[in-house]
């Protein structure tokens, strides 16, 4: 018997994965290896890389003071491969090994390279399923087949069903499933949440924080003052602390922004959750017993586990049922390249500067920073699909394709015609002035739909409307909207679909 080898990926972080499964200490080896291919197959902001990479070499540093016999590929090792497929060519070169161990990627491009593996190797090569999610694909495309419409509502209950969590028998605790209406409110301006769960770098991650600053030094963002955590215990405290400190009004605030504060009542925890330091099925019964124990209020609860058992899941799974073609998807047709402000924050809509800002600065944004800011302006404006998939994939740390591209192309840009969101979330300036108070400080006007300071989101929003009206006015939720439009005077009309062009043309010729 030669042994195994176990690869482990750089979002795969964790002791239950199922490639270490029954691992035997003595025969098997353990590889992890940081690499140029994953590193720059898009620019990943240098935030997202430290985390990775640091996260990577502990867990190592953990399974070898373990006992088990780990192989650690450093980005500036001499003989680095380059690639995944390279370095476990190089590892079976070196020893002997009877088959290749791996758990199944979380996006197509990898599992389509790691299924000709086998032939390139010469040796069997077995990918285990992810059982770190709690719905198979199997499932999701079992439960999707059945149906017209895949609202994400339904297929959470299944969830709820199969979990139990928060099942009173076989009726949902509180007696209703979802209680998303007391989750919209505005934050007051006396509110003050607290500060964020934060960690100095150890000898280990100040090294990498060097490399990534040499390395990726055209990358977007700064990697000196990365203060995440990178072990599996450091993301346990994130955990306990948003629990104590945050959740109470996690719902309540769940939708709100303010200038100069991106954290606010959320839990952070997509960074540990999606690199594997932390483990879906725990973090979401450590929130319900937070809820038994009288810690935090039914609809905060139920909207947090909604949102990792239901959108978390549910994106999983629309992205592997409608891989590769969701890929290829543009319903609107849009193909404008991205203002240069996408990557500088330099504009004058103040919503914008703040939720580029932010990302810049953590690599993170919240969902409705993601969602109604950033993701509105480019759905409004008409932005490639395959650009606005690329910018999203790279910013932001959490960003991995099975979660950020049914985001992308299915909740912000409506690509898919529609399967993923019944209808595109879309909105007037209005919306943004009511959930923050980034309109304050900005220099154009949100009352104002036309005219020398009118604000770009109504202009543009109403444009979008007129210009898609075949594709969008039989849809029963539109119906509404399109009435409001026909109210209107065509002078109106006319001024915003000519400011429109004229924002358009501008970036069209920056
Ligand atoms: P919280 O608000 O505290 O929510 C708790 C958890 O719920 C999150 O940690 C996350 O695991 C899960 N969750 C919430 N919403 C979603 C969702 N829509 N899809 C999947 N999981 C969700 N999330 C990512 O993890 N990676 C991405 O690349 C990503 N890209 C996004 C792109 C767009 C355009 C949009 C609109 C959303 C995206 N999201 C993504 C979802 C969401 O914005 C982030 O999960 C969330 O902001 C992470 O911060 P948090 O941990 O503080 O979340
Ligand atoms: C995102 C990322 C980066 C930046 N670097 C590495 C790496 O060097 N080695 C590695 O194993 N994984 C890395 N990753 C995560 C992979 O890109 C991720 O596993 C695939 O995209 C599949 O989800
Ligand atoms: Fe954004 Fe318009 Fe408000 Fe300015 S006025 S912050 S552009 S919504």
């Amino acid at each position: 018997m030669a042994g195994v080898l176990r690869l482990v990926l750089g979002d795969q972080l964790s002791r239950e994965m199922s490639s270490l499964r029954d691992c035997t200490k003595s025969q098997d080896k353990i590889l992890l290896a940081e690499v140029r291919e994953e590193a720059t197959y898009v620019k990943h902001h240098k935030k997202k890389i430290v985390l990775l990479f640091s996260a990577m070499r502990h867990f190592a540093k953990e399974l070898s003071d373990d006992g088990y016999d780990v192989i650690y590929r450093r980005y500036d090792d001499d003989n680095n491969q380059g690639s995944l497929l390279n370095e476990v060519k190089h590892a079976c070169s070196q020893h002997s090994f009877d088959k290749v161990v791996v758990t199944f990627p979380g996006e197509y491009r990898v599992l389509k390279s790691m299924q000709q593996w086998q032939h390139q190797l010469g040796i069997p090569v077995e990918i285990c399923d992810d059982d770190r999610f709690i719905a198979t694909l199997e499932q999701f495309s079992e439960w999707a087949e059945g149906r017209k419409q895949w609202r994400m509502e339904y297929f959470y209950r299944e969830m709820r069903k199969l979990t139990r969590l928060l099942m009173e028998g076989d009726k949902p605790i509180g007696g209703k499933w979802n209680y998303d209406q007391d989750n919209r409110k505005s934050l007051p301006a006396d509110v003050s949440p607290p500060k964020p769960y934060t960690v100095s770098p150890d000898d280990m991650t100040s090294q990498v924080i060097e490399l990534v600053e040499t390395e990726f030094a055209d990358h977007m963002g700064d990697a000196k003052d990365f203060n995440y955590a990178v072990t599996r215990d450091e993301a346990l405290k994130v955990l306990e602390q948003f629990i104590e400190q945050r959740f109470n009004e996690f719902g309540d605030y769940q939708d709100a922004m303010r200038e100069g504060n991106v954290w606010l009542f959320h839990s952070h925890l997509s960074f540990y959750l999606n690199c594997g330091l932390l483990l879906p099925m725990e973090v979401m019964q450590a929130a319900e017993q937070a809820y038994f124990d009288g810690d935090a209020p039914l609809n905060a609860v139920e909207g947090f586990i909604r949102q990792i058992l239901g959108w978390r899941e549910y994106v999983r799974g629309f992205y592997w049922h409608c891989m590769p073609g969701l890929q290829q998807e543009n319903y609107f047709n849009h193909q404008r390249k991205l203002p240069d402000f996408y990557w500088s924050g330099h504009t004058n809509m103040n919503c914008m500067r703040q939720c580029i800002g932010d990302t810049k600065r953590h690599a993170y944004a919240h969902h409705i920073q993601r969602l109604m800011v950033i993701g509105n302006f480019s759905l409004l404006a008409g932005l490639s699909v395959e650009a606005v998939n690329e910018w999203y994939l790279l910013v932001y740390a959490d960003a991995f394709e099975w979660v950020e591209m049914p985001n992308v192309s299915g909740m912000i840009l409506f690509a898919d015609g529609g399967n993923l969101a019944s209808k595109p979330y879309v909105a007037s300036g209005q919306y943004i002035n009511r959930m923050s108070d980034y309109c304050k400080n900005c220099g154009y006007a949100v009352s104002k739909k036309t005219g020398k300071n009118a604000c770009p989101f109504n202009y543009l929003y109403w444009d979008f409307l007129i210009k898609h009206r075949d594709k969008l006015s039989k849809n029963h939720r539109m119906g509404l909207i399109y009435k409001s439009l026909d109210r209107m005077s065509q002078d109106t009309v006319d001024a915003m679909q000519e400011q429109a062009e004229q924002l358009l043309s501008a970036i069209d010729n920056a």
